[in-house]
C-alpha cells in the first residue's frame, strides 16, 4: 500500500533568497497539518527542518529537507531549501524532485537578485509557480511593493488570492479575495483563525482586486471569458478549475501573504497547494536518451517502468549513506533489486524510508510522486538515474556552476592525511559543486566552492562527520621562474683523495628562450671530451636543480641547456660525478643569468548587471588588470580581462559583495608573465623568511 494515491500527492519545492522565512513557512504548515506537534521555530533551533548542527548554529539552512503532511485528501511532500547562493546546487537537484516551486518572498526585502535567478531556474525547469508574501508582521513591510516587483522583475501577472489585512505591528488576518470573506488570526502561533467582516477600509481594495482576478481568471479560457463578457457569474467550480489550469500553464502567479512565524494567514495557502498543484501523474518525464542518442519516453503511472532520480545524497552516522530518490515512473518495494542506469550496475534495495527532518520512517510501495530514501547502494552517486529494468537509459543531469573559490586545506595532524582523501570524497558525493585536487608544484590539496561559506561549511562537516581536521589558508600562487641573460659557467665535481675517487667536470651554456618554451638540452659535445654516456647525468643534474629555482625555489621554465666542453677522469668519473656537476654547473649558472619570477595570468570573464559595470572596472584596474572589452547579455555586461592570479585568488567574495550576489565569474589560466619588479622583491623575502623557518 502506497501513503498517498499519485494524484493525491503534490511535490513542492519551496525556494527563494536566504532569510525570506521559507523554513519558518514550511514550520507553519507542517504543525497545521498535524504532521508536527509544535511550531518548530529557526530562532530557538527546533526547527525539525534545520535540524543539522551547522544549520542550529547558523540559523539558517544549508541543506534541502524533506517532510511530509496531509491536508483535505492530499498528501503534500515539501522540500525546504537553503537560499544562501552558497548553497544553490541544493535547489538545482531539489528541482529534479518536484513539480510545483513555492516562492517565499518576504515583505520588507521583496525580490533580491538570488531569488530573480531561482525565479528563472524554476521557470525553466517548468514548474508551476506560487509565491507567499511572508512576515506582514515585521516593520516596514509592503504587500503592494513586492506585487510591484513581482510584476517587473518576474516579468509575470501577480494573482493576489489573499490580501493582508494591516501590516507591521497591526497586521491582524487575512482577506480571501475570491471568498470576500476576511479572517482575523491569533498571534499565538496556534494557527487559529475566526470569520470576520471585512475592515471597511479594505472594501474598496478588496472589489478592484476581486474584479481584476476574475477577470485574469476568465482569460485562461474562451469559454470562461465569454460568459465573463457576457457579465455571467463564473461558479466557484469553473474559478477553481480557471485558476488550476491557469497556474499549470504559468499564466499569472498566485500570490498569499501572511507570517510564517506568527503562523498566520498559512492555511489558505495549504488548500491552494491541495486544490490546485500539479499532481505527479500530470507531468511530462523529461525524455530519457542512451549513449547511442537513442531516446525513452516514460508514463508517470505505476503500471510503468520504475523510474527513479537521486536528487541527493547523504551520508548518515547511523544508516550509512542514503540514496534520495524522487520516482517518475513505476513502483518500488522493499528488498528488491533496481538498475543504475548511468553506471550500469544492478543494486539491492533493502528497505524504503521517507524522511521527516532527520527522523525516517519505513514505506512500504512507492510509486510516481514518492520522495524517499534508500540506504547502502554500492554505485549510486547523486544525479544518477535508477530503472526498474536492465535498460542504459538515463534522464537529463542537470548542469551545475564551477566552483569559483579556492581554498588550500592542510591535515592539522598525520592521521588526518591519511583520512582526508576519502573523506573530500563523501563530501564531494553530497555536494557535486565541491571539488579538491592536488596542485603538483605546491603540493597542497586545493577545496573549491562557491564561495567562503561553502568552504567553511565543507571544512566544519570534515570535522563532525569524518574526525579531520583542517586548517584553511589562501592558496599558493605557483610561481615560475626563468632568466634574462646568457651564461657560460663551469661545474666541476671532484673527489680524489684516497680509494675509488669521483670526477665530473661540465661547462654549460644557459640561455633564455621564448615565453612557453619550456626547458630544451643540447649535447654539443665535440670530440668526446665527455663520453657520451655521462650527457644524460648532466642532464638529470640540470632538471633536478631546476626544480628549485635560485629566488623563491620554484620550477625554473623556459631556458635552453647547451653542455658545450668539460672534461673526464678514466677511472673516477661516473653518472652521479656528472650529474653532480651539471646541478653546480645550472646553480651557478642561474646566479648570472638575471633570474626573474613569473606569474600565472588568468583569463577573466565577469558577467554583472549593467550599473555594476564601473565599481567592477574599478576593482579590476587596482588589481593589476587589463580589460579586454565587454559585451551586451540582455540587462547584463560581460567584461572580458586578463588579470594576475595572485590579485584574484579570493575573488568570489568581493566579487559578491561588489554585485549583491548578483555577479559570476569563470577564469582560467592564459599565459605566464613576469611579476613587476617591486612585487618580486617581496616575493623574494618571503620566500626566504619562509625557508629559513623551516
Ligand atoms: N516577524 C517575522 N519573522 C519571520 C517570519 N518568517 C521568518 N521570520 C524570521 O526571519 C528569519 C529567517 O527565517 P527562516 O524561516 O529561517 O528563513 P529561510 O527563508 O528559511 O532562510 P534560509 O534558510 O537562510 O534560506 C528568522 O529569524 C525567522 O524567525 C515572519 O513571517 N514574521
Ligand atoms: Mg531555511
Amino acid at each position: 500500500m502506497r501513503k498517498y494515491r499519485t494524484e493525491n500527492l503534490r511535490d513542492v519545492i519551496i525556494m527563494s533568497q536566504s532569510g525570506a522565512g521559507k523554513t519558518s513557512l514550511a514550520e507553519a504548515m507542517l504543525f497545521n497539518a498535524k504532521a508536527t506537534t509544535r511550531l518548530g521555530k529557526v530562532l530557538d533551533g527546533n526547527s525539525v527542518l534545520d535540524f543539522e548542527p551547522e544549520e542550529v548554529k547558523r540559523q539558517s539552512s544549508i541543506f534541502s529537507a524533506l517532510h511530509n503532511y496531509k491536508w483535505k485528501n492530499s498528501g503534500v511532500i515539501i522540500l525546504d531549501t537553503p537560499g544562501d547562493t552558497n548553497f544553490t546546487s541544493e535547489v538545482i537537484l531539489g528541482l529534479k524532485s518536484a513539480d510545483n516551486a513555492l516562492f517565499v518572498i518576504d515583505a520588507i526585502d521583496s525580490i533580491k537578485p538570488y531569488s530573480e535567478n531561482l525565479w528563472k531556474m524554476a521557470t525553466e525547469e517548468g514548474l508551476t509557480r506560487t509565491c507567499f508574501i511572508s512576515k506582514m508582521d515585521r516593520e516596514r513591510a509592503n504587500f503592494e511593493a513586492v506585487l510591484a516587483d513581482i510584476t517587473e522583475i518576474f516579468e509575470i501577472k501577480p494573482l493576489p488570492l489573499t490580501l493582508p489585512i494591516g501590516a507591521e505591528e497591526s497586521f491582524s488576518g487575512i482577506v480571501d479575495v475570491l471568498k470576500k470573506k476576511a479572517y482575523l488570526c491569533e498571534k499565538d502561533g496556534s494557527g487559529t483563525f475566526k470569520e470576520a467582516p471585512v475592515p471597511s477600509d479594505m472594501l474598496d481594495a478588496l472589489e478592484e482586486t476581486y474584479s481584476k482576478v476574475i477577470e485574469d481568471l476568465a482569460e485562461v479560457d474562451d469559454a470562461l471569458m465569454e460568459k465573463y463578457l457576457e457579465g455571467t457569474e463564473l461558479t466557484p467550480e469553473e474559478l477553481e478549475s480557471a485558476l488550476a489550469s491557469g497556474l499549470a500553464k504559468g499564466l499569472f502567479l498566485p500570490v498569499f501573504c501572511g507570517s510564517g512565524l506568527l503562523n498566520a494567514g498559512v492555511q489558505p495557502l495549504m488548500d491552494f497547494i491541495s486544490a490546485s498543484f500539479v499532481s505527479p501523474d500530470k507531468i511530462t518525464i523529461p525524455v530519457l536518451t542512451n549513449s547511442k542518442g537513442e531516446t525513452r519516453e516514460l508514463k508517470p503511472t505505476e503500471e510503468e517502468v520504475f523510474c527513479g532520480y537521486v536528487f541527493k545524497t547523504m551520508s548518515d552516522p547511523y544508516t550509512g549513506t542514503l540514496s534520495v530518490i524522487r520516482c517518475l515512473s513505476g513502483t518500488l518495494s522493499p528488498d528488491s533489486n533496481i538498475y543504475n542506469a548511468k553506471h550500469e550496475v544492478k543494486e539491492r534495495v533493502g528497505s524504503i524510508i521517507t524522511l521527516e527532518g532527520k527522523a525516517q520512517k519505513p514505506l512500504e510501495t512507492v510509486g510516481p510522486g514518492d520522495i524517499f530514501a534508500v540506504a547502502k547502494l554500492k554505485e549510486t552517486k547523486t544525479s544518477d538515474t535508477l530503472l526498474g529494468e536492465t535498460l542504459n537509459f538515463t534522464l537529463p543531469s542537470p548542469a551545475f556552476p564551477e566552483p569559483i573559490m579556492n581554498m588550500a586545506v592542510s591535515p592539522k595532524t598525520k592521521a588526518d592525511v591519511e583520512k582526508i582523501m576519502p573523506a573530500f570524497q563523501k563530501l564531494m558525493d553530497e555536494d557535486p559543486v565541491l571539488k579538491v585536487h592536488r596542485d603538483e608544484q605546491t603540493g597542497e590539496f586545493i577545496l573549491s566552492g562557491l564561495g567562503q561559506l561553502h568552504i567553511e561549511i565543507a571544512v566544519d562537516r570534515l570535522k563532525r562527520r569524518f574526525g579531520v581536521e583542517v586548517e584553511l589558508k589562501t592558496p599558493k600562487v605557483p610561481y615560475k621562474e626563468t632568466i634574462t641573460a646568457t651564461a657560460e659557467v663551469q661545474g666541476k665535481h671532484k673527489k680524489q683523495t684516497g680509494g675509488h675517487g669521483q670526477f665530473g667536470d661540465c661547462w654549460l651554456r644557459v640561455e633564455p628562450l621564448e615565453r612557453g618554451q619550456g626547458f630544451e638540452f643540447v649535447n654539443g659535445i665535440v670530440g668526446g671530451v665527455i663520453p657520451r654516456q655521462y650527457i644524460p647525468a648532466v642532464e638529470k643534474g640540470v632538471i633536478e636543480s631546476m626544480q628549485n629555482g635560485p629566488l623563491a625555489g620554484n620550477p625554473v621554465v623556459d631556458i635552453r641547456v647547451t653542455v658545450y666542453f668539460g672534461s673526464y677522469h678514466d677511472v673516477d668519473s661516473s653518472e652521479m660525478a656528472f650529474k653532480i656537476a651539471g646541478s653546480l654547473a645550472f646553480k651557478k649558472a642561474m646566479e648570472q643569468c638575471r633570474p626573474i619570477l613569473l606569474e600565472p595570468i588568468m583569463n577573466i570573464a565577469v558577467t554583472v548587471p549593467e550599473e555594476c559595470m564601473g565599481d567592477i572596472m574599478g576593482d579590476l584596474n587596482s588589481r593589476r588588470a587589463k580589460i579586454e572589452g565587454m559585451t551586451a547579455r540582455g540587462k547584463y555586461q560581460e567584461l572580458k580581462a586578463q588579470v594576475p592570479l595572485a590579485e584574484v585568488l579570493t575573488y568570489a567574495p568581493n566579487l559578491t559583495s561588489i554585485t549583491s550576489g548578483r555577479g559570476t565569474f569563470t577564469m582560467n589560466f592564459s599565459h605566464l608573465d613576469p611579476v613587476p619588479f617591486n612585487l618580486q622583491e617581496k616575493i623574494v623575502e618571503e620566500a626566504k623568511v619562509a625557508r629559513d623557518g623551516k
